[in-house]
């Protein structure tokens, strides 16, 4: 895998430079919308969702997360930023992960959890050669800041991959018992890792910034950017949301395809499909 390939000229030169962008939705009903049914789904306070055990409070969040799903968001995105995207894109056909998700984050210091991913770029949890050459769509929701952001480390995108070095955190029984996320659980189809890794070397941590997006505006940014860290030392529960996007002739098959990250035998998770054939399955 060598993400450095990816980025020709005629890309987008910041795109290129920074390794993300961050833009201003044009459909402003777009948002609105996803608003409206995180409300829905949380309607109690901030102190009851900290208080309640990790796995429930998850499980309300991927009800919300399915429901946001089904409202065809990925058709929604496409249609508000068709232009910049068939740009980014170089005029290819855009496909899209089938899987959303709602990137949610109680409070440290309330719920007393370590609820955020950890620093990576997407090819540690996806074997998929071209992990690397996607775009990850992140945009807040509600009560998201420079408190409790995403964080990245800047020219990652660069680094080859064979060069970060990262190793599986060790699973001792201890550390089993206090998982918060267990395969299959609502953690893991909310996007948690159940076996997370950890970034040994290649990667200078102390470099990490803030992305900060204002309201009304998302950032893509490339899939091999090392991003994450987003703790959240707010004292409200932060919601965001994202997924990825692909041009389709990098991943060189010509229909969808299942792989196992989320699914089990039974639960087929389709990712990366042309907008007409998404279906909802998180
Ligand atoms: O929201 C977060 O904290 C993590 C997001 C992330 O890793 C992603 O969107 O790929
Ligand atoms: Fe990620």
């Amino acid at each position: 895998m060598e993400p450095n390939n990816y980025y020709k000229p005629n890309m987008y030169p910041l795109f290129k430079k920074k390794g993300f962008l961050i833009q201003k939705f044009k459909d402003k009903n777009f948002l609105t919308n996803i608003k409206k049914i995180v409300k829905k789904h949380f309607t109690k306070s901030t102190d009851f969702y900290c208080k309640m055990d990790t796995e429930k409070f998850r499980k309300i969040a991927l009800k919300c997360q399915k429901e946001i799903s089904k409202s065809k968001i990925q058709e929604k995105f496409f249609n508000s930023e068709k232009k910049f995207l068939k740009k980014l894109c170089k005029n290819d056909e855009v496909w899209f992960e089938s899987v959303v998700f709602l990137r949610v984050v109680r409070p440290m210091s309330i719920s007393k959890t370590k609820e955020e991913l950890d620093f990576h770029r997407e090819t540690f949890y996806n074997p998929y050669q071209y992990a690397g050459k996607s775009i990850n769509l992140w945009f807040p929701i509600m009560n998201v800041n420079e408190k409790n952001t995403l964080r990245y480390i800047p020219g990652s995108h660069m680094i080859n991959d064979k060069k970060i070095l990262r190793r599986r955190v060790s699973m001792t029984k201890k550390r089993k018992k206090t998982n918060l996320t267990k395969r299959f659980s609502a953690g893991h189809k909310l996007g948690f890792i159940y076996h997370p890794m950890k970034i040994v070397k290649g990667i200078d941590i102390k470099k990490q910034k803030k992305m900060i997006i204002p309201e009304n505006h998302y950032s893509v940014f490339s899939s091999s950017l090392v991003h994450g860290n987003g703790t959240n030392y707010t004292k409200k529960i932060r919601f965001a949301m994202g997924f990825g996007l692909i041009r389709k002739s990098l991943i060189k098959k010509n229909k969808p395809f299942h792989h196992k990250r989320f699914g089990s035998k039974n639960n087929k998770i389709y990712t990366w499909s042309p907008l007409s054939k998404i279906k909802v399955l998180n």
